[in-house]
């Protein structure tokens, strides 16, 4: 068993939880935060008894962003010599897929590190930003790369550039977030989400999530071929039988993750 410094952590119902823990900074984004999450994600991926991640903060925050404090005094070597964030491409990497519950501020690396979730869940009280320009730097965990795919190059420049947060409300419009609930919900409705993706078969799970990340990353031939691939490997799955069999036989299906 782990300890953990700065996050909880709890598995229920097949979902892995990490809750960021650090009310005093809003829960900035500081080394041990990342060892933290990067752990807990990692060894919830490895577990075959957890279907779906689900990362969280508080009512305040989800995060503020990468901690300030501990960046201030560092140099350009430091930060080379550190790989000071390097770690989150590590998060980004698990095969599980990851909900992102996001209540209050998701400022700076709490913005990319929602980004690097599959699917974004937002309290009517979220912010999201990118307001990095504001202290004579710029994203570093992916913000201006991944906010661009997310809501298009003109909203994503006009937000990095500027440093301007958005409301929940307009981070759906602009297609950054997969829904709105008020806040008070959104615990339950990541825990119903997280549970139904938990509850399918964990082979096809694992193959959707890779199949959608390399949308963002390959040209429309290479990932319409590589998903007639992972589809047609789906075929020598015990599950591929029984959830069809299920259908022919009206009943729901029992998944083996075999
Ligand atoms: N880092 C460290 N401490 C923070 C941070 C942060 N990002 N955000 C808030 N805190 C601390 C505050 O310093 C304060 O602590 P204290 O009470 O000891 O002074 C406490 O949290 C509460 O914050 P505030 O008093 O400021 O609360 P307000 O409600 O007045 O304001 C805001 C809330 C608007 C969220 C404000 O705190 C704020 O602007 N925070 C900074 C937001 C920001 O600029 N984020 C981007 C950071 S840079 C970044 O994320 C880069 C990522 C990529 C790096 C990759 C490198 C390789």
């Amino acid at each position: 068993m782990t300890d953990y410094e700065t996050i909880l952590v709890e598995t229920r119902a097949r979902v892995g939880w990490i809750t960021i823990n650090r009310p005093e900074a809003l829960n900035a984004l500081n080394s041990q935060v990342m060892r933290d999450v990067v752990a807990a994600a990692e060894s919830f991926d490895a577990d075959e008894g957890v279907g779906a991640i689900v990362v969280t903060g508080s009512e305040r925050a989800f995060a503020a962003g990468a901690d300030i404090k501990e960046m201030e005094g560092k140099s350009s070597l430091d930060m080379v010599m550190g790989d000071h964030f390097g770690g989150w491409a590590r998060f980004a990497a698990v095969r599980t897929p990851v909900i992102a519950a996001v209540a209050g501020y998701a400022l700076g690396g709490g913005c990319e590190l929602a980004m690097m979730c599959d699917i974004i869940l937002a309290a009517d009280t979220a912010t999201f930003g990118q307001p990095e320009i504001n202290l004579g730097v710029i994203p570093g965990m992916g913000g201006t790369q991944r906010l661009v795919r997310a809501v298009g190059y003109y909203k994503a420049a006009e937000l990095v550039l500027t440093g301007r947060l958005m409301g929940a409300e307009e981070a759906e419009r602009a297609g950054l977030v997969s829904r709105v609930v008020p806040a008070a919900d959104l615990r339950a409705e990541a825990a119903t989400v997280a549970e139904t993706i938990a509850s399918k078969s964990l082979p096809s799970v694992y193959a959707a999530k890779a199949s959608l990340d390399a949308a963002l990353e390959t040209s429309l031939a290479e990932g319409l071929r590589l998903e007639r691939h992972v589809f047609a490997s789906l075929f020598d799955t015990v599950d591929q039988k029984e959830g069809m069999a299920a259908f022919r036989e009206k009943r729901p299906p029992e998944f083996t993750n075999r």
